[in-house]
């Protein structure tokens, strides 16, 4: 039988996975028999697992977090929803999110039985006031996107926070995507001090770890203690994890990439992929397209929807928004050189 070859990322414009670091490759390698769930067996990827959630800490400015090593960044987000329905007393609850929030806002509403409210956007980001309007006295949670997936916008995120505080609810930050570029960025916040109780951000995206690690990180303990379940037969007491057996390669592997590539590795990558981003856009621009970004190294532009299906068959691995523009995200795999041929395969339509 023909072995199946991995994806070759040569063509892949459109996603947000990427080539892991060759230091995140072995150390997935060498952890893959390693369950995280069972700390008790697995002393050694279990301290790993510590040391990612200090490292993400570090990143986003949060001093002794809280979290762990998620399967991606949708568990992370259900998990932050569970935080916000448990603690809360009313028996109907809802979240308020901007309507660019990530379709697992939507799983984590229909499993938790929690009202999702999507409040359209202003310019790609969410409206504060119109956020402010459909927050209640049964809000348990207001969701900011740091790096949306569409159009890799940042929410005002101060202002949001500032929305959850009044209204007693919790303030959950998903830079599942945005979060290992926005320390090399202007925005002024940063988990340490804007007033925010739970993030998302996920090593296997631009953290450039092997896949699953996403993250989810706390600000103290008791928030994760909301979803503590007992485990009878563990060494370990209770667990707070949505899944049971977790992949010690993806936490093996999200620390080697971070101890890698942070700070200066992922410095240098944030401003190699925003140049090939801004490179784009001005092509782009330049043949007549109208561009969206890119503010993270992420951008759309109104390419028919005719032209988009034949880059697809000519192998490049592009889709399209909600809206119907193309979009590219400049994962670290997007070489300049790659962007020329797709540019040069564009004019040739
Ligand atoms: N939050 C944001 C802002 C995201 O962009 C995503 C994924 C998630 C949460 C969920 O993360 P997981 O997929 O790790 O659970 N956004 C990517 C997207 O929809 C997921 C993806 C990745 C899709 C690679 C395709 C692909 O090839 O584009």
């Amino acid at each position: 039988m023909q072995r199946a070859e991995p994806q070759d990322f040569g063509r892949v414009l459109s996603s947000m996975c990427t080539e892991p670091h060759p230091a995140a490759r072995e150390a997935a390698e060498r952890f893959l028999a390693t369950n995280p769930g069972d700390p008790g067996t697995y002393q050694t990827v279990s301290n790993l697992e510590r040391q990612a959630v200090e490292l993400l800490g570090e990143m986003t400015g949060l001093g002794d977090p809280a979290g762990y090593v998620t399967s991606g960044g949708t568990e992370a987000n259900i998990q932050a929803v569970r935080i916000a329905r448990n603690r809360a007393e009313t028996a109907d609850p809802n979240v308020v999110v901007p309507d660019s929030a990530h379709f697992s806002f939507s799983k984590a509403a229909e499993m938790l039985d929690v009202e999702l409210r999507r409040v359209p956007t202003v310019d790609y980001r969410a409206d504060v006031e119109a956020m402010a309007d459909a927050i209640d006295d049964d809000t348990v949670a207001v969701v900011g996107v740091a790096g949306t997936t569409e159009y890799g916008h940042v929410d005002p995120i101060p202002a949001l926070a500032d929305l959850a505080q009044s209204a007693d609810a919790l303030m959950h930050v998903d830079a599942a995507f945005g979060g290992f570029y926005l320390p090399f960025t202007d925005f002024a916040w940063h988990f340490g001090h804007a007033e925010i109780d739970t993030m998302t951000i996920d090593p296997h995206k631009v953290g450039q770890a092997a896949v699953p690690a996403g993250g989810f990180l706390a600000r103290s303990s008791d928030l994760l203690d909301e979803l503590a379940i007992d485990t009878p037969y563990l060494e370990s007491r209770s667990q707070v994890t949505l899944t049971g057996t977790r992949s010690g390669a993806g936490v093996a592997s999200a620390v080697a990439a971070m101890e890698a590539l942070w700070p200066d590795g992922y410095r240098q990558q944030y401003h190699t992929s925003m140049d090939n981003a801004e490179w784009l856009a001005d092509a782009l621009e330049d043949r007549g397209y109208t561009v969206v970004g890119p503010e993270l190294p992420l951008l759309a532009a109104d390419v028919s929807l005719s032209l988009i299906e034949q880059l697809r068959e000519r192998g490049w691995r592009v889709t399209k928004t909600g809206a119907g523009e193309m979009r590219v995200v400049c994962m670290p795999h997007v070489t300049r050189s790659m962007l020329r041929s797709f540019v040069a395969d564009l004019d040739w339509y």
